[in-house]
């Protein structure tokens, strides 16, 4: 090991690493790389007159500085071959010839080139603003780290979607809802005067990625972030936030007029209620010039909002829209509603409720959509809302943190549920009108566009509460500013940063990490199965969990298992919730025989002995996925021992101790589930299966009190 680093001119890896530099680590290149990029940054020149500005400074200093092992000069104009030169025109003179061509890459592109300098071999990022010019630095900085040549012609980039957002679902007290990561990372009691240097590595990692929004607090909001001592400690948070292109949004209670304004109702419609959010808005905009607006869950799971005075989903978003919008603020209004009352399937409820209400948001409204019609499942159909609703902007919400798989010790890459969503074809206005296309706004053109991702972000010291979540939090970042790279691609990135540019850990860890989310369909929900997880906190497997307040919050609600078969019918001998996709998908999806096998038992309701594509039963199907996810994970433990050596031992330790964990409970989502819904068909499990390790009862009797992030 200590020869092979010798030879490749880097240090050894012994040293102890905790996560907490992510993909931002900036290792010693080996010796031919580290020379050709001395020659190239012989001299850096950056126009620093801004934070911003120099904010990119400092990156590629430090950059430069650790992986070649001398610092560049810094100079205000180059003079000499080698340099690199990163700006504006506005703020680097020798950048001006460069202007005609940054056309069309707007606020936040930018251009990387090898361009001659007054005649002197130079390298060139270039931008219409200090902004664009540090995610040009970002980029350099990866195809640095990951031994990616500068493609001949460069590369002109721009954002596909305008805003890129994290979700904090963080409590004011600290806690963090759906949260594995430990605490919130807002102190809110020691702001504003205390900003705690950590929020500034938080906007910096996302910085790197794009992520250009955050909402600071939880949807399931409370209203006392809306107060004038609050607000200051959010406008402390957003001097931060501002220099790496971050701008802080708020999550609004909609009941905040009558709760801390005093008023006797919230009622949209009322002048006294339109008033105050006017006013409110102009305080905040006081304080937070760039504010980005409000993120808000209204009616939804005992949430405020606009029905409980009779008013529409409309009502609501376009009351906080006119206070937002002589400031240019935006409201992102959610689509994860569905009623106590409605006795109706639960998959079908927001597009019923919003789809009539298309074309009657303002402008600055967008609709924030999970990507599936139930809740952040392991895998889900997209939402039938993308290519509804035409007139109005669609956001795509993904959950970042995983409630539903396997909270932070399960590695599970949600590239691939990413991708596999992004690039769905909804057929809204025939072929290719994909998923991605809504989101970015241009199959219907729409000046608006968004991506939020619910984040796993908290205080521990690794961010995210394993190391590989990290990899969730990058490719959302990635993903989210274009919506059609390759999640392997990403992958390989993301690997080669934070662990190892060398192939023999780069190829088997990318690969496991590829087939780490449909092994985690397997082992949980497979073949469309969905929202089998225990009762509230949602930890591990309860598919017998059934009564309470509400039949939509049980299991037996959404598998419907009894002696004939399984599944949720949502054909039209059942919900219909089918006929809510454009004609011809949803006469795919309604056609047992023709819809894909992965959504099988999420539109139908099938027999026990019906045969599947590999010849097997529907029973004996269900049983080999369930074994085959447990088999994946266990091929990971393997891979995983294997490679020990190729990194630090601290991470290599943490990730082995977790993939454990993994195996454990993978194990035990196959055999609760199986040992449970024998008792339905009746039937042997198939030569060579293992039968569950305990009872059915030992399942059932297990409690998990103190299971974190509950909702509360
Ligand atoms: O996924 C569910 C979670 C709730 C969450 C809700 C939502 C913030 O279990 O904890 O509440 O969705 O998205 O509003």
């Amino acid at each position: 090991m200590l020869m092979l680093s010798l030879l490749l001119g880097v240090l050894p890896v012994a040293l102890a690493e905790d996560g907490y530099e992510l993909w931002l680590r900036y290792r010693p290149l080996p010796a031919a790389q580290a020379d050709a990029l001395r020659q190239q940054s012989r001299q850096l020149v950056v126009a620093d007159a801004s934070t911003t500005g120099q904010h990119t400074r400092d990156e590629l200093l430090r950059a430069l500085q650790a992986m070649t092992g001398s610092a560049p000069a810094l100079a205000s104009r180059a003079s000499q071959a080698g340099a690199l030169l990163v700006g504006t025109p506005a703020t680097l003179p020798q950048l001006r010839a460069l202007q005609p061509q940054l056309g069309g890459l707007g606020e936040e592109g930018y251009l990387i080139r090898r361009q001659p300098i007054d005649g002197r071999a130079a390298t060139v990022i270039a931008a219409n603003s200090d902004i664009g010019a540090l995610y040009g630095a970002f980029h350099l900085l990866r195809l640095l780290q990951t031994g990616q040549a500068l493609p001949a012609d460069g590369i002109r980039e721009a954002p596909r979607v305008k805003l890129r957002m994290l979700d904090h679902w963080d409590n004011l007290d600290g806690y963090v809802e759906r949260g594995y990561a430990g605490a919130s990372i807002w102190d809110w009691h020691k702001l504003p005067d205390y900003v705690d240097p950590r929020i500034s590595d938080y906007a910096r990692a996302n910085a790197s990625i794009g992520i250009n929004g955050s909402v600071l607090n939880n949807v399931n909001s409370n209203a006392v972030s809306l107060t004038a001592p609050y607000l200051a400690k959010a406008a402390a948070l957003a001097d931060v936030l501002r220099p790496w292109g971050i701008r802080v949004y708020l999550s609004a209670r909609f009941s905040a007029p009558v709760e801390i304004g005093g008023l006797s109702t919230a009622d949209p419609l009322d002048a006294g209620v339109q008033r105050w959010w006017r006013d409110k808005a102009d305080e905040i905009y006081r304080l937070i010039p760039d504010f980005g607006g409000f993120l808000v869950k209204a009616n939804s799971e005992g949430q405020p909002g606009p029905q409980d005075y009779g008013r529409s989903h409309a009502d609501g978003a376009n009351l906080l829209a006119d206070a937002l919008q002589p400031h240019a603020g935006v409201v992102m209004w959610r689509a994860f509603v569905y009623s106590h009352e409605q006795p109706d399937d639960r998959a079908r409820q927001a597009y019923d409720e919003f789809v009539p209400l298309d074309g009657r948001f303002r402008d600055n409204v967008l609709l924030q959509v999970k990507n599936g019609a139930i809740d952040f499942q392991p895998r889900e159909p997209f939402h039938p809302l993308f290519g509804a609703m035409p007139k109005t902007p669609l956001m795509m919400e993904f959950q970042i943190t995983k409630e539903y798989l396997g909270f932070a010790t399960h590695l599970v890459y949600l590239g691939p549920l990413y991708q596999e969503t992004l690039q769905s074809d909804t057929l809204a206005h025939g072929p290719g009108s994909t998923v991605a296309s809504i989101v970015e706004g241009r199959l219907d053109n729409h000046a608006l566009s968004g991506i939020a991702g619910v984040a796993n972000i908290g205080a521990d010291r690794n961010w995210t509460g394993s190391q590989f979540d990290q990899a969730n939090w990058y490719v959302f970042g990635r993903m989210a500013w274009n919506p059609r790279l390759d999640a392997a691609d990403i992958a390989r990135d993301w690997v080669r940063m934070t662990f190892t540019p060398d192939p023999a850990f780069v190829a088997p860890v990318v690969q496991m990490m590829m087939g780490s989310r449909e092994a985690a369909v397997d082992y949980m929900t497979p073949l469309g199965l969905h929202h089998l997880m225990g009762r509230g906190h949602h930890y591990g497997p309860a598919p017998w969990v059934e009564g309470g307040s509400r039949a939509d919050w049980t299991s037996v609600y959404y598998h419907r298992a009894d002696a004939d078969g399984i599944g949720f019918d949502r054909s039209a001998s059942g919900s219909n919730a089918v006929a809510q996709y454009a004609p011809p998908l949803a006469a795919e999806f309604a056609d047992p025989r023709r819809v894909p096998e992965q959504y099988l038992l999420w539109f139908h309701h099938v027999r026990w002995d019906r045969p599947m594509a590999s010849g097997r039963t529907l029973w004996d199907e269900l049983v080999h996925h369930y074994s085959r996810g447990v088999e994946y994970v266990r091929d990971m433990r393997r891979t995983w021992a294997g490679l020990d050596g190729h990194i630090d031992a601290e991470r290599q330790q943490q990730v082995a101790a977790f993939l454990a964990i993994q195996e454990k409970e993978a194990q035990w989502w196959r055999d609760a589930s199986i040992a449970y819904f024998q008792t339905f068909s009746g039937l042997p499990l198939a030569a060579g299966e293992a039968a569950p390790a305990h009872p059915l009862q030992y399942y059932q009797q297990l409690s998990f009190p103190y299971a974190p992030g509950d909702g509360k």
